[in-house]
């Protein structure tokens, strides 16, 4: 009989299969259900144990991993189901206050709730030092109860009681990450076209981009101390003069700057309010929560 663990996962969509695995591949039993059978015939293959309804795989098992399209679709496959007792891990991508709604609505259903942000793709999963990890957030005691298990897939970071801060973590790094890919995009259209080819180009890019994450430990110390100056190496004036330099390269390459101008826009906006002597980290204060 097995030591390890007994778990329920619904959804085996391209992740929820990959965390499936996973777990199969340490030796967990695991019981699956899909909206769609058909896709969980590879892991049945695999050995686990299919249900005919999402109210029968939770009712096999104590914990039970959510990874499902959306918010909407965790609502549609757990609203007739009977979630007393249970450890529920909802892996689903969300909003904050989409993993607060559902840690209230978990709770007065009687279920201990964790969310998890994956910072993955399914490749990544179940592969030791592939650099993909989980924050997790919500109820601590569950957290650790079960963190042997949720180490299983990938590796984990705890970051808050609060059940919204893993969301929070998630999409705070997905929007840089979004950033970054616009960079990305916009740098590659402006030497398309020429004689660079680009698996020459990419590694100078992705040097670069390496080399300048050391601005978000600088931003962190600035936005703690409240200081936007402290610091600063190459401040906002400068920076909005050489700006210029990225415009005019645009329009000679005839490449649009559409990618850059929401930002460069900002920039400027914080140098015409006098701020010329900090750092670009300032641009924050232009990013108000907007008042309800
Ligand atoms: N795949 C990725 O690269 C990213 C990496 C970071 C985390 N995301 C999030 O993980 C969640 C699941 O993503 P996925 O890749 O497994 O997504 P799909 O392959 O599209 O599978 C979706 C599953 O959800 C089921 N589903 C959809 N709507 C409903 C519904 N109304 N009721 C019940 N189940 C539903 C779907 O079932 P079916 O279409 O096969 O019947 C799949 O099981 C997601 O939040 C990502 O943002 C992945």
């Amino acid at each position: 009989m097995s030591e390890r663990t007994p778990l329920t996962l619904l959804g085996l969509g391209a992740m929820g299969t990959a965390l499936g695995r996973s777990w199969l591949r340490a030796g967990h039993p695991v019981t699956v259900w899909n909206r769609t059978p058909a896709r969980a015939e590879p892991l049945v293959d695999e050995g686990a144990t299919v249900a005919t309804s999402a109210a029968e795989a939770v009712a096999a098992n104590q914990l039970v991993v959510t990874c499902l399209l959306d918010d909407a679709s965790v609502g549609e496959t757990l609203t007739e189901v009977d979630l007393a007792g249970r450890d529920l891990v909802n892996l689903t991508t969300g909003t904050p206050a989409q993993a607060r709604a559902l840690a209230d609505w978990a709770a007065a259903r009687g279920a201990r709730f964790l969310d998890g942000g994956i910072m993955a793709v399914p490749p990544m999963i179940g592969v030791p030092g592939s650099g993909g990890y989980v924050f997790y957030s919500g109820s601590r005691e569950l957290f650790d109860r079960r963190r042997e298990t949720l180490a299983v897939p990938a590796g984990t970071t705890y970051v808050g009681e609060d059940p919204g801060f893993a969301a929070l973590h998630d999409v705070a790094l997905l929007s840089a990450m979004t950033g970054m890919l616009a960079g990305i995009a916009h740098a590659f259209a402006l030497v398309r076209g020429e004689n660079i080819a680009p698996k020459e180009f990419a590694p100078l890019l992705a040097g670069w981009l390496t080399a300048m994450t050391a601005a978000a430990h600088k931003a962190a110390d600035q936005i703690e101390h409240g200081d936007y100056s402290r610091g600063v190496v190459s401040n906002l004036a400068m920076q909005v003069a050489a700006s210029g330099t990225l415009l005019d390269t645009a329009e000679e390459q005839g490449v649009s700057a559409e990618l850059l101008l929401p930002y460069l826009n900002l920039m400027e906006r914080r140098l015409a309010a006098g701020h010329g002597d900090e750092d670009t980290t300032g641009v924050v204060e232009l990013l108000p929560k907007p008042v309800p």
